[in-house]
């Protein structure tokens, strides 16, 4: 009796074995155009295979097609799980189809798709920042530290460096900016141009904002890479970034904060890249039975900005200085 137990134990424990072993897990990413982005996908790598599980990677280069081949090849592969980010919202109907048709368990992370589509897609899970909020956010901030600076009724002319066009980030983000800024009517938005999310483009829109626009005195970069460039372009302009133009970054990334504390950068919106624990943490439920759920979760974020202290959303949420922060960041 007693060997007859350890030698279905010993078999239980060889097909846990094997099965944990045997999870190919694969993600569609979408390129390398910003520090969030790579932190995105150091994260997954390292969070995937520190599970023992099989990961397939494949990065697009912002390319809609190289994914929708990406993830063509995953369904031939065979792989267990399947993780997505689109570059842009739309076109991926079909293809995601062809993933729940193959019975792949289809995990959505950062840049959701269009509403039209997630509603006749099957997906187990789904993670990604809450755009909408952020750019908000990014305007909530600045409108009330205008305020706290006594340039409350000061006109203020804004420039937003947007992102990709046609992401989700970009248009939400964009949406969110917009909606927010129509409660501070000192803040008139002068200038709005795609930077595509990197520091490359963001620095060349800013060098052609401050030809053709005679007064500048917020940029609103939809990402810190953007934030970033805009700087090089206003120092190269002679001018004194964090001072003379106030600039305002979403993401949070560790570049972003050495630049904030050297008082060159005003602010940041947080959205974090870190999805692996909460990836990791649905598939070893949904291997042990567990029912998917069908809600986007959105995690918790802050604003970081010189002195901290100022409200930057609607429910009354205060900035954190980023000084206090910067040690513990992760990313
Ligand atoms: O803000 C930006 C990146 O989709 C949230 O993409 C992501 C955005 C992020 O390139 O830096």
């Amino acid at each position: 009796m007693k060997k007859l137990v350890a030698v279905l134990l010993s078999l239980v424990m060889l097909m846990t074995a094997t099965s944990a072993l045997g999870l190919t897990i694969a993600f569609s990413q979408i390129g390398q155009e910003s520090d969030w982005r790579t932190a995105n996908t150091d994260d997954m790598k390292a969070g995937i295979e520190a599970e023992g599980w099989n990961y397939v990677y494949s990065d697009a280069q912002q390319q809609q097609p190289n994914q929708v081949a990406a993830l063509r090849s995953f369904i031939t592969q065979g792989v267990d799980y399947i993780l997505f980010t689109g570059v842009v919202s739309t076109g991926w109907e079909e293809v995601l189809k062809e993933v729940n048709e193959a019975e792949i368990p289809l995990i959505l992370v950062d840049r959701m798709p269009d509403a039209e589509t997630m509603a006749v897609i099957e997906y187990v899970g789904a993670f990604g920042g809450d755009f909408v909020e952020e750019g908000r956010r990014m305007a909530h901030w600045t409108g009330n530290y205008m305020a706290s600076v006594g340039r409350g009724d000061e006109e203020v002319n804004v420039v937003i460096l947007e992102g990709t066009t046609g992401s989700a980030a970009a248009m939400d983000r964009s949406a969110g900016i917009l909606e927010a800024i129509e409660l501070y009517p000192n803040l008139n938005v002068v200038g709005s141009q795609t930077g595509n999310f990197t520091r490359a483009e963001g620095l060349a829109v800013m060098e052609s904002f401050l030809k053709s626009i005679d007064k500048i005195d917020v940029v609103l970069a939809q990402n810190d890479d953007m934030a970033l460039g805009a700087i090089d372009a206003i120092k190269a302009a002679g001018m004194v970034p964090g001072v003379d133009i106030i600039i305002v970054g979403c993401d949070a990334v560790k570049n972003a904060f050495d630049v904030i504390v050297a008082g060159e950068m005003n602010a940041t919106i947080e959205c974090t890249p870190l999805y692996s624990a909460a990836v990791v943490e649905l598939i070893k439920y949904l291997e042990a039975g567990g029912e998917p759920s069908r809600d986007i979760i959105n995690p918790e974020e802050f604003a970081f900005c010189v002195e901290g202290g100022i409200v930057y959303s609607a429910d009354g949420r205060v900035s954190i200085k980023a000084a206090d922060a910067i040690d513990e960041r992760v990313y």
